[in-house]
């Protein structure tokens, strides 16, 4: 009687902790970022945006702590050219994940205040339009990861 006790009470445990894990109807997942040495002006961050809600939100707005400055990016093949502009606002459909990633969809850190080091984290906010602030920290990996995956990505 006391173990079922016991586990109904970690079950309920285990619950509130993953419910933690994301604000409102957004998981934040696997938030990643490529280090950068020093003097490099800008980084940029990578995350899966899961929308587990039964509407559409929209992510708006991010900051990080590297960064004087963050935007939401695209990248776009523009006459052959592989391009990156700034979005304003990025829509998670209800139910749907996004993928921001290499070649896609990024958080630009602009301004970068230091070097973006291999192990380290960056820690920010990712802001949307209907599920609020969400913190975020993307673990830095070595420079070389995901290159092979963005041929042409300048600038980064
Ligand atoms: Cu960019």
């Amino acid at each position: 009687m006391k173990t079922v006790l016991k586990s109904a009470f970690a079950a309920l445990l285990l619950a509130g902790l993953a419910g933690a894990a994301h604000a409102g109807d957004i998981a934040v997942e696997n938030p990643w970022s490529r280090a950068a040495p020093t003097g490099a002006p800008v980084g940029a961050g990578y995350v899966t945006l899961k929308n587990i809600g039964a509407a559409a939100d929209k992510l708006v707005s991010a900051t990080a702590d590297v960064a004087g400055k963050v935007e939401i990016h695209e990248m776009a093949m523009d006459n052959g050219v592989m391009k990156m502009r700034p979005v304003h606002g990025l829509e998670i459909p209800a139910g749907k994940s996004v993928e921001l990633k290499p070649g896609g969809y990024h958080i630009m850190f602009m301004q970068l205040k230091k070097p973006l080091v291999a192990g380290e984290k960056v820690k920010g906010t990712l802001t949307f339009e209907k599920a609020g602030a969400v913190p975020v920290e993307y673990t830095i990996k070595a420079m070389s990861a995901g290159a092979s995956s963005m041929p042409g990505h300048k600038g980064h």
